[in-house]
């Protein structure tokens, strides 16, 4: 339950403008934030909280991180786009940077997430019929149970959440969902001669930080090669140091043929996503048949490589591993009796709530917005943990004490 009374005034006049004049297709946590800093943002009233939500890992460098503005700020001065109806002087450099850095031959920029997994499932379906041989519109992408791949009609029209899905059909055809962590039904899935690509989150992050079984990954892969089927890692979300590695599917050694990326690729700056590919499938797509009027822009281009290089330079990964380990470990000896399961790899964490009322979660939220931590529920009774990757041991700490006290708040107050 939203109290805008028990809020001060500046707080509620905000809530209020954005519950009368925007479109109702969220529900915040009652806070109006104004600043943000590092680990920290800060609301109407000056009141700091520690971020634990991070823009849903948009954010794996920080609020603001010094480097960003400053490459935004000199950018911004001297180009910001020029479409692709033109070459600009910082395109080349990010795609160079980055196809580098991950292996592959060409990058294909776009901007939100959701885009670059258009944009790959689009180069699935052109090497299909390109190169693989798949009769003219036959190809069918293999996805995942509990999927969240973004909110466009095509990528709604394979969800299996019903809040995200229905009302808005018809729906898409050429997609076949299978259970997630189930190699058995991939192999089955992969027997049909048509299927193209199989299009996996290496955590189901929406879902509530579902890891699949070690090996899943990799298996996967192995299953794909085997039928000649392209194995697509939407790494949107997992991927930039957030669980512990530059990648999650590094944890396997895993080589996706097309990989997705997008949030921490600008650290917040602006929407920013890429899709990485060889020439044999990038290729397939030609002058005129995709693009964007802001995709590969030379302020986006810019960010993207300052804001990568910011997690090699500040070891991210590795600050998320071992600082992912230990908050699991203080979790978990904090026994309480309100969390059910701890989930997660590096700093992206979940837990379920354990309490009988459904909006215990929320509560725990308000409880610990309280007390200076932010994080929001999702499906009802699981929280995410996923702050910045540059907090540091003694912040973590700091961030543990709230939640423990926040916990014991919930255990003495009555929900009805
Ligand atoms: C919202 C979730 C997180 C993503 C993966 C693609 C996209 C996302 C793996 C699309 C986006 C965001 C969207 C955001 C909530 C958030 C989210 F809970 F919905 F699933 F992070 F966990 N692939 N995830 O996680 O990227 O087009 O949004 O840039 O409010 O919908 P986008």
């Amino acid at each position: 339950m939203i109290d805008i009374h028990s809020t001060n005034q500046l707080t509620g006049h905000f809530i209020e403008l954005e519950e009368q004049y925007g479109a109702h297709n969220y529900h915040p946590l009652p806070v109006v934030l104004s600043r943000g800093q590092g680990v920290y943002v800060w609301d109407v009233d000056g009141k700091r909280y520690y971020d634990f939500l991070s823009g849903y890992s948009a954010l794996n460098q920080g609020h603001c991180h010094p480097r960003l503005v400053n490459a935004l700020i000199d950018q911004a001065q001297k180009l910001t786009l020029t479409s692709r109806a033109f070459y600009n002087d910082r395109l080349g450099i990010f795609e160079q940077f980055l196809a580098q850095l991950f292996g592959y031959d060409r990058v294909l920029p776009m901007n939100t997430g959701v885009e670059a997994v258009e944009t790959a499932l689009k180069l699935a379906r052109k090497w299909a019929y390109e190169v693989k041989g798949i009769p003219d519109g036959q190809a069918k992408i293999v996805v995942c149970e509990n999927n969240f791949h973004g909110r466009t009609l095509n990528v709604i029209s394979f969800s299996t959440d019903p809040q995200a899905r229905n009302g808005f059909g018809p729906y898409m055809p050429g997609y076949v969902i299978i259970p997630y962590n189930d190699i058995d039904a991939l192999e089955r899935a992969l027997e049909d001669p048509y299927v193209a690509a199989f299009l996996v989150e290496p955590i189901q992050g929406e879902a509530g930080v579902i890891v699949p079984d070690s090996g899943y990954l990799s298996q996967a892969k192995s299953c794909c090669e085997a039928h000649r089927v392209l194995f697509i890692a939407d790494e949107i979300q997992t991927g930039l140091g957030r669980t512990g590695k530059m990648l999650c599917c590094d944890y396997e050694q895993v080589k996706p043929d097309i990989l997705i990326l997008g949030k921490a690729l600008s650290g917040g700056m602006l929407p920013i996503s890429a899709v990485l590919a060889n020439d044999e499938v990038m290729l397939t797509i030609r002058p005129g048949e995709h693009g964007s009027t802001f995709g590969g822009n030379p302020l986006a281009s810019r960010i993207a490589v300052e804001a990568v290089q910011i997690i090699l330079d500040e070891a991210l990964p590795e600050r998320a591993a071992q600082l992912g380990s230990y908050f699991r470990e203080r979790l978990q000896a904090l026994s309480s009796p309100l969390i059910r399961v701890i989930r997660g790899k590096g700093l992206l964490n979940a837990v379920v709530v354990d309490h009988p009322h459904p909006e215990a979660a929320w509560q725990l939220c308000l409880l610990m917005r309280d007390r200076g931590l932010l994080a929001k529920p999702t499906h009802g009774d699981r929280i995410r943990f996923a702050p910045p990757l540059i907090i540091t041991r003694e912040q973590i700490d700091e961030c543990l004490a709230i939640i423990e006290d926040s916990l014991h708040a919930l255990e003495h107050i009555s929900l009805d």
